[in-house]
């Protein structure tokens, strides 16, 4: 127990050291397939991405500590655990994010799936990093909006967003990650991104992010997620490298 209560925050460090790091989120269900996964993991390490970020809405637990090994025996990037439920976690990863629906007032994602898993989540040897996750009105109805049956905040709604955030900071969390839901028409607003910033707590923004201008604009966040668009286009990385370069 001690050891885990000393543990090193190396990943939340990372998160914290720089603004405008790039995620690209990996869900197992779309890269089953070995020789896929591994075309995509080359090109995500040439384009010198910061984090992998795994998960999905309906994948088994089986192919979720399938991916994450053979993501871990062939890249170097640090991999995130980001659960679509209670089952997706692996001792392979290098940190999970350990979310609250704190937008929502589904009680099974406050509490109880994390209730599901805290035995083994408890004693893993990975570092945990406790979430405020908000999802955000992104202008389609996202998959995570209808799983855990929750109302997103809407975008214009700054005010209740910021409370949230600061009722979650209050609760012991470490991170905000606010999500406008995969293949959202509209990412987070900017302005938002930059309101939180006064809360000095890292932010991860999510959700529709499709364009090197967007990833621009949202580089106050420290870390901006892209899934969809590399899962489309996955040139789109190309684009990501020369951000990064440009970044760094
Ligand atoms: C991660 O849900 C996002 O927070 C991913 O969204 O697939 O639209 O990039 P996209």
């Amino acid at each position: 127990m001690m050891k885990k209560l000393l543990k090193n925050n190396t990943i939340l460090d990372q998160f914290s050291s720089q603004k405008g790091q790039i995620a690209v989120l990996i869900d197992p269900d779309k890269f089953s397939n070995a020789l896929e996964l591994k075309k995509l993991l080359k090109k995500v390490h040439f384009a010198k991405v910061d984090y992998l970020f795994v998960g999905g809405s309906t994948v088994s637990r089986n192919t979720f500590m399938d991916v994450i090994k053979l993501i871990k025996e062939n890249c170097s990037i640090p991999v995130v655990i980001f659960p679509g439920a209670s089952h997706q976690i692996s001792e392979d990863a290098d940190a999970l994010l350990y979310l609250s629906l704190l937008s929502g007032r589904n009680s099974d994602y406050l509490i109880g799936q994390h209730v599901l898993s805290a035995h083994e989540v408890y004693d893993m040897n990975v570092e945990i990093i406790p979430t405020a996750y908000l999802l955000i009105e992104g202008g389609t109805k996202s998959s995570v909006a209808y799983v855990s049956q929750t109302t997103p905040i809407p975008s214009d709604k700054e005010t209740i967003i910021v409370n949230t955030a600061k009722a979650g900071i209050l609760q012991g969390k470490k991170l905000l990650y606010l999500d406008a839901g995969s293949g959202a028409k509209n990412h987070v607003p900017k302005e938002i991104v930059n309101k939180l910033l006064e809360l000095d707590t890292p932010i991860i923004i999510g959700g529709g992010i499709r364009t090197k201008e967007s990833i621009e604009e949202l580089s106050q966040a420290n870390v901006v997620v892209i899934g969809n668009k590399i899962e489309e286009e996955i040139d789109f990385l190309l684009d990501i490298y020369q951000y990064i370069k440009a970044r760094n």
